[in-house]
């Protein structure tokens, strides 16, 4: 399969988002000098007749759909409408305008919460819609298995060459820290840094620590999703992780040991584990000849050390708008 022209007009829709932010650093750092993206205030996503407007205007040749309202356990439990709502529109606005617009390739970015629940491990792409899903983000799931399906029958019905990849619980900087909308590896390190800036002791974690989750660096994923544009062109979606995973207790400890190595870790286990397990097969994806390269604990230190730029710009920037009020 052929390499991307360094000069395609290449779409990130989502580029304010974990991913989308990733990807087109990723993408100017690979030579690309038209990746194009859209302000929320000029386009909304979820209005068809605003994004066949923009396409018809840019006329992408390459489109990575990035974008959708995403969120942790908490956010995906509570706000069920918005979760299904925005990405239906979104995956349905952003598929339809590529096609009609003629761009040459599509890849949809869905999550490994399309799996049911109890599914076999390690999960392979066959066990799609082969269960119940996991309550807590059965919306969410039901709108990223809708996206699969969109691409699908784009392809079938108009030949469109249309991918899509599911990528494993993702972090890394540009990360929401947000406690009420967070995944738990901003939230972890959230919250211990605040323990460790107030001298408090203990740091309350979710659930019972038991879950099993697998973590893939938000820079592994854009290389990935690059790499995918350049080297997969198939019907069946296909998974993106590290084949690799570890409870909610390890990966709390590990967080511990870079942010806040004395405190101690409470459960609230009136706050839900979630899937017990969703640990994805790679083993499609390795043989096209794609591993990532950023180790867990390497890539918890590094996130950290972005979050404390941020907090420290921040902290600058109210200080300058308190001295000037
Ligand atoms: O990251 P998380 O919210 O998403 O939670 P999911 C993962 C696990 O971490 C759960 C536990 O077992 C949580 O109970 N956890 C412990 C915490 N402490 C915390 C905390 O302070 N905050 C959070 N957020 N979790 C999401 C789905 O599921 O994963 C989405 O809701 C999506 O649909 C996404 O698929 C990737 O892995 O449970």
């Amino acid at each position: 399969m052929a390499l991307l022209d360094r000069d395609a007009r290449v779409y990130v829709a989502g580029h304010r988002g974990l991913v989308g932010a990733a990807l087109v650093r990723h993408l100017e750092a690979e030579g690309f000098t038209n990746v194009l993206t859209a302000a929320r205030d000029q386009v909304d996503l979820r209005d068809q007749s605003e994004v066949s407007h923009w396409f018809k205007a840019n006329r992408p040749d390459y489109v990575f759909l990035v974008a959708g309202t995403v969120g942790g356990i908490l956010a995906n439990s509570t706000r069920p409408a918005e979760f299904i709502y925005d990405n239906l529109m979104i995956h349905g606005t952003v598929v339809h305008s590529a096609y009609e617009s003629g761009a040459k390739k599509l890849l949809y970015l869905g999550s490994s919460c399309i799996y049911p629940r109890d599914a076999t491990q390690p999960i392979t792409e066959e066990e799609l819609l082969t269960g119940p899903l996991e309550p807590t983000n059965e919306w969410y799931a039901i709108a990223k298995i809708a996206g699969i399906k969109l691409c699908q029958a784009y392809r079938r019905q108009y030949g469109c060459d249309f991918i899509s990849a599911m990528p494993t619980n993702l972090y890394g900087p540009g990360d929401n820290f947000d406690l009420d909308s967070s995944h738990v590896i901003p939230a972890l390190m959230r919250k211990f840094h605040d323990a460790k800036q107030a001298g408090r002791g203990e740091v309350e974690v979710w659930g019972t620590g038991s879950a099993f989750r697998e973590f893939l660096h938000v820079d592994d994923l854009a290389a990935a999703c690059l790499y995918l544009m350049e080297h997969y062109s198939d019907d069946s979606h296909i998974n993106v992780g590290t084949g690799v995973d570890l409870s909610i207790k390890e990966l709390a400890e590990m967080i511990r040991e870079v942010v806040n190595p004395t405190a101690e870790l409470v459960w609230d286990t009136s706050k839900p584990d979630g899937t017990p397990r969703k640990l994805l097969d790679v083993t499609r994806l390795r043989s096209l000849g794609w591993a990532p390269s950023i180790e867990l604990i390497d890539g918890l230190t590094s996130t950290y050390q972005w979050y404390l730029e941020q907090i420290g710009t921040q902290t600058q920037l109210r200080g300058v708008a308190d001295q000037s009020a």
